[in-house]
């Protein structure tokens, strides 16, 4: 039986990286923001319609250091559908994250809900475009506008994607990347912060931050880590963007196989395409209603893993409930979120997933 798992990394062809990383080992140069960062940064800046964009080790850490760099104080407002990563990094601030509920169409933060969480030790609002499903951004900009907080996405699942011709990382005051292994583009590992507008020297901050805080030879402004890019993911980030709007077709013809098979079935929900949205196909996620269904979303779980497919369960549990913030903060009231997160199944979608593949799986699934 041929073995599926939820995704597989993009990558170029072997000669292509060895070409790419060729001159690394000349210059001796490795890290520290080498020629290959630096060319990344400008071509990604490009790529993603936005003015300032800086590279770091991974997704994680530059959310991390971006909640850092902007002073957040308090309470940041955010939703517990998604992976360890966004809590984590809030958590990890020394701030209090207070949970908000998301809507159950496309499972993002959910506005209507937000302003009755504002207290006056709330300082941002931090959603995530989970799946790559765009916040309500217009709503979410006008909460904060009205009540003077800042915003910052997690973005780790919108490589690429536009809303009504804009760059998704152009909203709020920044954005974060992921270009993990398992994202529709990597550098191995890898991240960026995007932002149009470095208010209060933002850029400068982060820059410093992310390289121990070191801003000269004998000025260390900042308590810093170090989560720099090396030149080795830079070069597969770039070979890899190369390839990307083939990748994102590829991806995208995954989806409607996956959509013809799937939608107009009883029980089974599929996301819909979002108004305005230039989309990237990173996740499928089928939500399982089991009494019209007749399977629940476990037990297909299981159905496909007898049959060596690996479909995961993102994002399950919520990260709320995680064992590791028992007894810190409050678990909030989030009912849909919760719903979801029981009934949710990511099926595998990656570039070189075969049609022929996408229909055992659905045969599985359809108990065809
Ligand atoms: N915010 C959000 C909303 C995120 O989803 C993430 C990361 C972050 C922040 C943080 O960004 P990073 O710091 O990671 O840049 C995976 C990824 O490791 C993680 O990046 C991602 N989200 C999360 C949703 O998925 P796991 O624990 O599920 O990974 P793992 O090792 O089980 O891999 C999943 C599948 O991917 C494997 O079955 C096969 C495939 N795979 C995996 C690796 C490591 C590959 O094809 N190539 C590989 O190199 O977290």
């Amino acid at each position: 039986m041929e073995k599926i798992l939820v995704t597989r990394s993009s990558m170029p062809e072997l000669e292509e990286y060895v070409e790419e990383i060729k001159e690394l080992f000349e210059s001796r140069w490795l890290t520290n923001m080498g020629v290959k960062h630096n060319q990344l940064e400008e071509k990604l800046s490009q790529y993603l319609k936005v003015r300032n964009i800086l590279l770091f080790s991974n997704g994680h850490m530059a959310l991390e250091l971006l909640i850092q760099a902007m002073g957040l104080t308090g309470e940041v407002i955010t939703t517990p559908f998604t992976f360890a990563s966004t809590t984590h990094a809030i958590v990890r601030n020394g701030l209090t994250p207070v949970f908000c509920d998301v809507n159950p169409e496309d499972y993002t933060i959910d506005p209507e809900k937000i302003e009755e969480l504002i207290t006056e030790k709330t300082s941002a609002i931090l959603p995530v475009h989970v799946y790559g499903h765009i916040c309500n951004v217009e709503a979410i900009e006008a909460i904060a506008k009205k009540h003077n907080l800042k915003v910052i996405y997690d973005a780790a699942h919108a490589f690429g994607e536009e809303y009504r011709g804009q760059g998704v990382a152009t909203f709020g005051n920044a954005s974060m990347f992921s270009f993990h292994a398992t994202k529709v583009f990597n550098s191995i590992e890898g991240g960026a912060v995007c932002f149009n507008n470095s208010e209060n020297g933002l850029r400068e901050k982060l820059f410093g931050i992310k390289n121990f805080g070191i801003w000269d030879e004998e000025l260390i402004k900042d308590v810093g880590a170090n989560a720099k890019m090396n030149e080795f993911q830079a070069a597969m980030g770039l070979c890899n963007l190369r390839h990307i709007d083939r990748e994102l077709e590829k991806r995208k013809a995954v989806a409607e196989h996956y959509n013809r098979r799937l939608s107009g079935i009883k029980g089974l929900r599929i996301s819909k395409e979002q108004d305005g949205v230039k989309g990237n196909y990173a996740y499928y996620p089928v939500i399982f209603e089991p009494e019209e269904f007749g399977k629940s979303r476990d037990d297909i779980y299981e159905l496909l893993k007898v049959n060596e497919i690996y479909a995961r369960k993102y994002f399950y549990p919520l990260t709320n409930t995680f064992d590791c913030y028992r007894g810190m903060f409050a678990m909030g009231d989030t009912p849909v979120a919760l719903d979801l997160s029981k009934k949710v199944l990511t099926l595998p979608l990656y570039a070189d997933l075969r049609a022929d593949q996408v229909d055992r799986i659905c045969d599985i699934i359809l108990g065809k």
